[in-house]
């Protein structure tokens, strides 16, 4: 017999119980994101799944000091002689850089002459899985661009065009300080969407999306547990066809 007394079953408190015993507790007033792994949509040939590298965290931040040990970061100039607040280091067999010359891909850092450290097995493993989550079989990355973004630090909008295989995606992964991520359309003046990308955060940019002009709002300041006042975002790419 159920009376006026008995305890109602309510999911809505269940379940914030369940989130919060997680730690997951979302709540938009306290600022505090939701980072329940997911994947979601956000254009045709776009895809983040929230949470996907954490798992891949402690070996991708060891492997980071080991290549920035070897090639450091830098804020390189652009052809019009602005010096990005970005800086930006790469691994594989290739990597991008700006100068007075214009945007290219090299096999040696220009800095020390060597070439760009081995893309680490961790870093292609969870850029071809990622790939995959978003329908892209076989995503062989052959560029990892590596870019540190301090509090203030930004990237205004552009298109990543520098690549001569359009059919492979872009994989992003967010680590550190969370980011707005701004994405555009077809052209300069189209409309911006607005994506917060937290830590862990994987994004797949491919297909259609793969040429939509984007950017990243300068960073807010904070601190993050493992990575302090810095975000650090790897760019997977196939520049060589
Ligand atoms: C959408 N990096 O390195 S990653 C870049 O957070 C770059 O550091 C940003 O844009 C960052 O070029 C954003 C997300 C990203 C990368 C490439 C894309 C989004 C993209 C290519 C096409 C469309
Ligand atoms: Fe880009």
């Amino acid at each position: 017999m159920s009376g006026p007394t008995e305890p109602k079953f309510d999911s809505n408190s269940l379940m914030s119980r369940v989130r919060s015993i997680e730690g997951l507790a979302a709540d938009p007033m306290l600022d505090l994101p939701d980072t329940r792994p997911s994947h979601e949509r956000i254009a045709s040939g776009a895809y983040l799944l929230r949470g996907f590298a954490l798992d891949y965290v402690t070996r991708l931040l060891a492997e980071i000091e080991q290549i920035e040990t070897a090639a450091a970061f830098r804020q390189l100039e652009t052809p019009g002689g602005f010096r990005m607040s970005v800086a930006m280091t790469n691994c594989g067999s290739l990597g991008w850089v700006s100068d007075r010359r214009g945007y290219r891909y090299t096999t040696h850092d220009p800095l020390s002459g060597q070439p760009w450290p081995p893309m680490p097995s961790a870093f292609s493993e969870l850029a071809e899985k990622a790939a995959r989550a978003g329908g892209f079989e076989d995503f062989k990355p052959d560029a990892c661009l590596v870019n540190r973004y301090v509090p203030g630090a930004r990237l205004t909008l552009h298109q990543d065009k520098d690549e001569n295989d359009f059919r492979a995606p872009i994989v992003s992964v967010s680590l550190g300080l969370p980011a707005v991520f701004l994405f555009g359309g077809n052209t300069r003046k189209d409309k911006q969407r607005r994506v917060p990308l937290q830590h862990g955060d994987v994004v797949v940019w491919g297909g259609p999306a793969r040429l939509n002009h984007h950017g990243v709002l300068p960073l807010k300041d904070g601190h993050h547990p493992l990575l302090g006042r810095q975000r650090v975002n790897l760019t997977f790419r196939r520049a060589q066809r």
